[in-house]
């Protein structure tokens, strides 16, 4: 069976968020048109407390995109987002969000975030979602959303170390890209695992 992950598709990700991804925005009508061509359809939120320490402003003299050290792992500093239950972290007006049976958030605890809709950075817990997905009969995941570079790639790379099959769909993901070309460094990590890139999203239909 083929389940479809839709990766934090949320307001503050897209066009006039806290952490806006360029054409952030193009995702939601790919996801809306995909939606239907799956027996299951599960979606991942970012959704951290105000606190978080992923946050630049939570610390005295950083900024964004400074990279310190969190509880022995290397954390990029990024703006305040998708602080939980707020409007930034609402997931994109246009989604249909009636299609998705399931949500996992994700960066709960402020003393460690999570890129990966399944665990932690360090790996310490887990979401529940690969257990989730496994109870389903899941076999074969295709994942998009936001970003390619950070909770796609991350996301795409613990499935495959789940014993999923992975599919991603290209069309349906961007990148922050803090560096040029991190979000094309991202899609050949990916492929290097074993994910199988999607280039055109019509072949679903
Ligand atoms: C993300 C940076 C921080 C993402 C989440 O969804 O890719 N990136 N938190
Ligand atoms: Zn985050």
């Amino acid at each position: 069976m083929k389940a479809l992950i839709l990766v934090d598709l949320q307001v503050d990700f897209c066009t006039l968020g806290a952490l806006a991804v360029a054409g952030g925005d193009e995702t939601i009508e790919v996801a809306n048109k995909l939606m239907d061509q799956f027996d299951l359809v599960v979606a991942t939120q970012d959704w951290h407390p105000a606190d978080h320490k992923s946050f630049a402003a939570n610390h005295y003299w950083r900024y964004p995109g400074q990279v310190i050290e969190l509880n022995g792992l290397s954390q990029m500093l990024w703006t305040i987002h998708c602080v939980n239950d707020s409007y930034g972290a609402e997931f994109h007006h246009d989604l249909k969000v009636e299609k998705i049976t399931k949500i996992f958030q994700k960066g709960t605890d402020k003393e460690i975030d999570s890129y990966s809709g399944f665990f932690d950075n360090g790996h310490r817990k887990s979401t529940g979602m690969g257990d989730y997905l496994k109870e389903q009969g899941v076999t074969e995941l295709h994942i998009m959303g936001l970003a390619t570079d950070y909770c796609v790639k991350f996301t795409a790379l613990d499935a495959i170390d789940l014993g999923f099959s992975v599919k991603l769909i290209v069309e349906g993901c961007r990148g922050v890209n803090l560096e040029e070309g991190d979000a094309a460094k991202a899609l050949t990590t990916m492929k290097e695992k074993g994910v199988e890139l999607v280039e055109d999203y019509t072949v679903y239909f």
